[in-house]
């Protein structure tokens, strides 16, 4: 019996040294050390059969040799672990070198853009910037504006009309010169940027949905001196200090004197390319002296108080600018044009 001992502690000595993972010495600790099935739980069953005299020597011996297997497993268990540990770690590690996922963020349209840098310069001039709605009454648009109803003027801004005759998509942002002077007192300087909407067929320069800036000055000494002041100091600012401005005389049912303004061509410095149509100058807006009557339907005493407008349109100042001969392609939704600014 002490011999089978021997010959089983042996062989499970070697079978321990030959396990490589936790799984297969889980199955060496079931066939040698099994409570149920283990070849040593057998050994001992089997003790009943020996003598007395030998059970005691022969069962202190077995008790060794499970301790000794016990231990011998227990630093086979360690060194097993520590393998599979570093197994892991090799097989998960994270390559802290590695690029960085960018996110992919959205930034401002270049209308927008061109906007808040115009809105920002006549800030600078004293300006308050100011929003009305893109939805307005007949009233505001044309007949506060001394454009009445039949007015052959209102030919010039084809409408989309919400209720026909009464309320529409504004055609212009000058209805907002209205709403400011309704609701302040002089002296008023505001500029108010937004959409605006023409009914009209579209081509490489003109939109059915474009922007306008409007900008408003009220005070009992205004001129046409500072309406020409404040545009050739935005027109320098935005575009250089060698742009120069050119005011051609024009008409506007709300303003006169009124003014087209140009400027010389930014792309070509006035030399004559496709952008300026080879004139060198490229028209912004209109302008003009707050006409009497516009003043008296906001009740302001014209013989007290003078105030100049205009309008520019984004779009176009956009595509100077930016060296754009088409102005389709800003609401086209293009990532490959829109990602260029
Ligand atoms: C007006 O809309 C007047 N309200 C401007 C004004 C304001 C005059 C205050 C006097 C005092 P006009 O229709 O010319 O004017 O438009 C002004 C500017 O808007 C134009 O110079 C042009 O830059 C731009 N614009 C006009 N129509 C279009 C269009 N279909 N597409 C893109 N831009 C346009």
């Amino acid at each position: 019996m002490l011999d089978l001992l021997r010959i089983l502690k042996d062989r499970a000595v070697k079978a321990l040294h030959s396990v490589e993972t936790s799984a297969e010495l889980a199955q060496w600790q079931n066939t040698y050390l099994g409570r149920q099935d283990g070849e040593l739980t057998k050994i001992l069953r089997g003790l009943k059969d020996v003598p007395a005299t030998e059970r005691k020597t022969i069962g202190q011996r077995a008790n060794e040799i499970k301790n000794e297997l016990e231990e011998q497993a227990e630093l086979r268990k360690k060194t097993i672990e520590e393998r599979e540990l570093i197994s892991a770690l090799i097989a998960e590690r994270i390559d802290v070198t590695l690029p960085a996922r960018t996110l992919n963020s959205g930034y401002m349209h270049p209308i927008s853009q061109t906007i808040y840098e115009i809105c920002g310069i006549f800030q600078k001039l004293g300006f308050h910037i100011i929003e009305g709605p893109e939805v307005e009454t007949d009233y505001y648009n044309f007949q506060a504006l001394n454009i009445p109803q039949d007015h052959p003027a209102r030919d010039m801004q084809d409408t989309f009309w919400v209720e026909p005759g009464q309320i529409l998509l504004r055609t212009q942002t000058s209805p907002n010169q209205i709403r400011i002077m309704e609701q302040t007192k002089p002296p008023v300087r505001a500029v108010v940027p937004g959409k605006v909407y023409r009914n009209e067929a579209t081509d490489a320069t003109h939109e059915a949905m474009f922007h306008q800036i409007e900008g408003l000055a009220v005070d009992s000494s205004t001129t046409m001196r500072d309406l020409r002041g404040a545009l050739e100091a935005f027109a320098r600012e935005l575009f250089g200090p060698h742009t120069k401005t050119r005011f051609r005389p024009s008409y506007f049912p709300f303003t006169e004197p009124s003014a087209e303004v140009d400027v010389t061509c930014n792309v070509c410095g006035g030399k004559g390319c496709r952008v300026c149509k080879f004139s060198g100058w490229v028209e912004i807006g209109g302008s003009g002296m707050v006409h009497p009557q516009v003043l008296r339907n906001v009740q302001y005493d014209p013989a007290i108080y003078r105030g100049y407008a205009f309008g520019v349109g984004v779009e176009r100042i956009a595509m100077m600018r930016y060296g754009i001969n088409e102005i389709r392609l800003f609401s086209q939704n293009d990532l490959r044009f829109l990602r260029q600014f």
